[in-house]
């Protein structure tokens, strides 16, 4: 932060980003290129600001907005969810994604989990989640007996927490969890979870590189009456128009 201007990121030729490498927010391709519904909107927009490449830094949710205050990347482009705690702390762009929480289950649901007042309503049952994460800070802002919540640090952890009867659910976003479920498999999506707060987020800068956050978001928001940004939302399987319709505002409200 501080030192990001559009000349040097021109000069430089590339933004750095933080993502999780949680398909379909982001992903690293086999050939180590960072894809996914925020990245792509990020090498997009950039180009368009005259700025050719895009390189991705893996890092856990919990360690992006201290990476971005450190300097150590230009910019958070991970799914990294407004929340009011998160926007007092950088700047947030124009909504990219709004998107929904789920539980992974085991298959079956036998415990027909489906929303957090489930969890709340009885005290037996445990919850993995994502160390710092937007869905930790979901059930920190509930009432929950001890032990109820299992945190994890990354995503095939919550899945063999959940596998090894450590944990009786997984909460992660809906997208994310149907995403592994293709790869890792042996358990169930339930449907999006009502009493979760909604999820959206776009780009983070630190807030001393206000000048560029700002030409970012004038050209984020022109990219994004584009068809082009119709067909990224479409690949990574996000509506772009309930993205054209939140605001920062809005999504910064959830706790
Ligand atoms: O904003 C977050 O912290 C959450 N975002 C995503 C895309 N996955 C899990 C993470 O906890």
């Amino acid at each position: 932060g501080g030192g990001l201007t559009v000349a040097k990121a021109k000069q430089k030729g590339t933004l750095n980003i933080a993502i999780g490498n949680e398909p379909p927010y982001t992903k690293i391709a086999g050939d180590g290129s960072v894809t996914g519904a925020e990245p792509d909107v990020v090498r997009a927009v950039a180009k368009r600001m005259g700025i050719k490449n895009v390189k991705g830094t893996v890092t856990p949710y919990d360690s992006m907005i201290p990476g971005l205050k450190a300097g150590r990347w230009d910019t958070v482009a991970a799914g990294l969810f407004m929340k009011q705690s998160r926007c007092s702390q950088v700047i947030y762009t124009s909504p990219v994604i709004v998107s929904t929480e789920s539980f992974a289950v085991p298959t079956g649901n036998p415990k027909k989990l489906a929303t957090i007042a489930d969890v709340t309503k009885n005290p037996k049952l445990k919850v993995a989640v994502l160390k710092g994460g937007f869905e930790e800070g979901i059930l920190d802002g509930v009432k929950l007996a001890g032990g109820q919540k299992v945190v994890v640090s990354d995503a095939q952890t919550g899945v063999e927490a959940l596998k090894s009867n450590r944990a009786d659910a997984f909460l992660l976003p809906t997208l994310s969890l149907t995403d592994l479920k293709k790869t890792s498999g042996g358990f169930d999506v339930t449907k999006a979870i009502s009493d979760a707060p909604v999820t959206g987020s776009g780009a983070a800068f630190a807030t001393t590189d206000k000048a560029f956050a700002n030409a970012y978001n004038a050209e984020l928001e022109k990219f994004k009456k584009t068809s082009e940004f119709d067909s990224i939302m479409s690949k990574w399987g996000f509506d772009a128009d309930a993205a054209r319709k939140a605001t920062v505002t809005e999504l910064c409200k959830s706790k």
